[in-house]
């Protein structure tokens, strides 16, 4: 299995988030990608880079005012003589305008995202322009004949939806797989979101359409990031009704009631009969995770790997939250290694 990973993810840093009643620095750190890095080379796992893709494929799943505020937004805000993370102060809750974009600066930001948790830095776009590459170099590696690819994406993507960032996301990695793949050959695919957070933003993206199936697995939002959506009842709408799935799961979730959720999903899955699977791969859910609440331990992570190579479709993998640093690592390269093994 190749992975595909760019060093540009390094540009994103030195942001702070909200967290606790305090700014502190981010949780989504250079680190992370660092230590996935070394344990996917200490196994000999190829690293290729990313293809040096059109930004205008971005279009497939993105607003293009959207990405244009992206490419811009660092700048606008230098421009005002500011030089700390770019927070929003503000948003369009319910009984204010929902039909403008403000010209400013702030207003635009409110605007655009939707979490006061997802600093924009100098170098943000740089490095989500790369994530975004790595995820549909992947897509490219398996559409042209590769059982699986993983890309080994930074900053995540799966918070980011066809007009907004958050959640320490900004593009939708996974979601411009999937449409990669249903560019190249695939009339049919599915997404299986398996970070701790629901992913609102594939969601978001593929409600209305009935060629990709998205399943999630996720802690409870009555509790949990991101609190607005991932419900058991929402299921998709007009023609894509029936092709959202939904597994919310309580605080405190272990591997056993986990995998039986997992089971569902990958039913779920097969019914679709897709053509080929994208994996949103985050590992928040391990125990030592410091802002999540599951239970996995780093055993689980091949046993997970063993159950997606189960599906038996061409897979891209694409790497999502997972915060426990230290061994972030060696989940990730657990999930990839049994995946490998069993599709040997
Ligand atoms: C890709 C991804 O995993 N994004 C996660 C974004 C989470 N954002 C902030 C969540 C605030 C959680 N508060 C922590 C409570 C600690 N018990
Ligand atoms: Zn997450």
């Amino acid at each position: 299995m190749r992975v595909v990973h760019s060093p540009l993810h390094a540009r994103h840093d030195g942001g702070v988030e909200l967290h606790r009643g305090a700014l502190v620095p981010s949780f989504e750190s250079p680190a992370r990608a660092q230590f996935i890095l070394e344990a996917l080379q200490e196994r000999r796992f190829p690293i290729v880079p990313p293809r040096d893709i059109p930004e205008d494929r971005l279009q497939g799943v993105h607003d293009g005012g959207f990405v244009e505020f992206l490419r811009g937004a660092w700048a606008r805000w230098t421009a005002g003589g500011r030089d700390g993370s770019m927070l929003p102060s503000g948003f369009p809750a319910r009984g204010l305008r929902q039909d403008h974009c403000p010209s400013g600066i702030n207003g635009a930001m409110g605007w655009y995202t939707f979490d006061a948790s997802t600093p924009i830095v100098a170098g943000t776009w740089d490095a989500a322009l790369a994530a975004a590459r790595s995820a549909m170099t992947a897509a490219a590696l398996v559409a042209e004949g590769d059982s699986a690819a993983y890309a080994l994406c930074r900053p995540p993507g799966h918070h980011a939806g066809r007009a907004f960032y958050g959640g320490y996301c900004y593009l939708n990695n996974a979601a411009l797989a999937a449409q990669h793949l249903r560019d190249h050959g695939c009339a049919r695919v599915a997404v299986l979101d398996v970070d701790y957070h629901h992913g609102n933003g594939t969601q978001e993206i593929f409600w209305e359409r009935d060629d990709v199936l998205f399943v999630s697995l996720h802690a409870t939002p009555e509790s949990e990031y991101p609190y607005f959506l991932g419900y058991a009842d929402e299921r998709g709408a007009g023609r894509g009704e029936g092709c959202t799935l939904n597994l919310p799961l309580p605080l405190g979730t272990r591997w056993q009631e986990y995998r039986a959720a997992l089971d569902v999903a990958l039913a779920a899955i097969a019914r679709h009969a897709p053509d080929a699977l994208v994996v949103s791969l985050g590992v928040d859910t391990f125990e030592a995770d410091p802002i999540s609440g599951f239970r996995l331990t780093c055993s689980d992570y091949s046993r997970l790997g063993d159950h997606l190579a189960a599906a038996h479709l061409p897979t891209v993998l694409v790497q999502e939250g997972g915060y426990a640093v230290a061994e972030i690592g060696a989940n990730v390269a657990g999930v990839l290694a049994a995946f490998a093994d069993r599709t040997l």
